[in-house]
């Protein structure tokens, strides 16, 4: 093997995607959830399927809770559980959205109470994280307004800096929060987190361990997410990322299914911040979170997840055969294109055989979904849990988890 070769190898074994939860359960649009065979139906199923997705890809060994769809009563057991599995428990996902208090928002919303109970589920998150031995906390709100004039903005932003400020001042040594925007939805007058700029204001303004969190699905159309990557990257803000893809408004298809080279291009800036001469953008890029955030709603749960992180491992494998020098000569000299196409020429190669190569090193099977189909894994678990609606990703109402 060159010493390119192994150099490429060790960054793949180096690579981690985190799965949800929720993406192994039953989950669906408002106007219908199907019910899959074997779907995952409690956490500890979940967990079930998050082993087999890292037996077969080796890059997969933590997975994102979403609370209360995952609460339990003993969250050490849980840990113990998903260790026996070869699994740590990932991102921790507070749920501030189900709850008929919301209706007006939750840390935003212009109810005291409301608020008050918002921040206790936070916080009781963070016990969460202390008892898994979880380093993030995830956070999403679905809080905003449907019509201008419904409540005062600019005091909707300074009831949101008040929360974030307290769920900064729990944290734990060494635990972080990622704080995640969407452009709409449900809210679709104004969302309190609107932007990544939104975002990133509260995280300088809060400390040191809020960090901005990418979700790919919660942008306008057009927006260039690999530059807002690069920015953050290089502030030293980027927290992780939530992959999938959307055609529209929804963000739960599979990452790099609809924008194959707008992930390449993202990995690109991760790759270059890795590689980065200045050793606090190698940290910045050492420690981002990589976590699928999808729902499958029609298709076989774990095949999904699998075909999820192969396709962020492609995207990585390309990213790493970028020529760097070629490169920058190329945007020294001014050479539009020249540059443009030291960029292609890594992403049009195809890195099948290479990574068909790290799997045989490393003891996995060459073709990770092929090898799903021949385990007879998803007759099992259709035989095992029966076909049973509801259960999954995105309950109406919070799923106890039998314990
Ligand atoms: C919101 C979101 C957020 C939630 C998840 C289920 O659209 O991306 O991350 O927690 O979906
Ligand atoms: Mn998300
Ligand atoms: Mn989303």
């Amino acid at each position: 093997m060159t010493s390119d070769q192994t150099e490429l190898f060790a960054a793949l074994s180096r690579q981690r995607i985190e799965t949800p939860s929720w993406g192994y359960g039953n989950s669906g649009t408002r106007f219908k959830t199907f019910a899959w065979p074997g779907a995952a139906r409690t956490i500890h199923e979940k967990l079930d399927d998050a082993a087999e997705v890292q037996r077969l890809t080796g890059i997969a060994p933590s997975v994102a809770l979403h609370i209360p769809w995952d609460e339990v009563e003993d969250y050490t057991a849980l840990r113990r559980y998903a260790e026996g599995l070869g699994l740590s428990i990932g991102a921790i996902n507070p749920n501030v959205f189900q709850n008929d208090r919301y209706r007006l928002g939750s840390v935003t919303s212009p109810d005291r109470q409301t608020r008050e109970q918002a921040l206790q589920h936070l916080l009781h998150c963070v016990d969460v994280m202390r008892q898994t031995g979880s380093r993030d906390l995830s956070l999403w709100f679905a809080d905003g307004t449907n019509y201008a004039g419904q409540d005062d903005l600019r005091s909707r932003k300074h009831r949101m800096r008040e929360a974030l400020q307290q769920v900064h001042g729990a944290l734990p040594d060494g635990a972080r929060m990622l704080v995640e925007y969407k452009l709409f939805e449900p809210a679709f007058y104004a969302t309190d987190l609107f932007d990544w700029g939104a975002a990133y204001a509260h995280c300088l303004a809060v400390g040191e361990k809020a960090q901005v969190l990418v979700d790919l699905g919660h942008h306008a159309p057009g927006v260039n997410i690999e530059q807002i990557v690069a920015f953050l990257l290089d502030e030293g803000r980027l927290g992780g990322f939530h992959f999938n893809a959307r055609r529209y408004a929804d963000d739960d298809l599979i990452v790099g299914s609809s924008n194959p080279f707008e992930l390449f291009c993202i990995y690109a800036e991760l790759v270059a911040a890795e590689r980065s001469s200045d050793a606090q953008t190698r940290a910045a890029a050492e420690g981002v979170a990589y976590m699928i955030d999808q729902s499958h709603n029609i298709e076989p749960k774990v095949e999904a997840m699998l075909q999820s992180v192969l396709n962020c491992q492609e995207a990585y494998a390309k990213a790493l055969l970028i020529d760097r020098d070629l490169l920058a000569e190329a945007q020294a000299a001014g050479d539009v294109l020249g540059a443009h196409r030291v960029l292609t020429d890594a992403f049009r190669t195809d890195v099948r055989p290479l990574l068909q190569g790290w799997r045989e090193e490393r003891g996995l099977p060459q073709d990770p979904i092929r090898a799903h189909r021949e385990s007879g894994h998803q007759q099992r678990v259709a035989e095992l849990r029966g076909t049973v609606a509801g259960g999954g990703g995105y309950p109406e109402e919070p799923v106890p988890t039998p314990v």
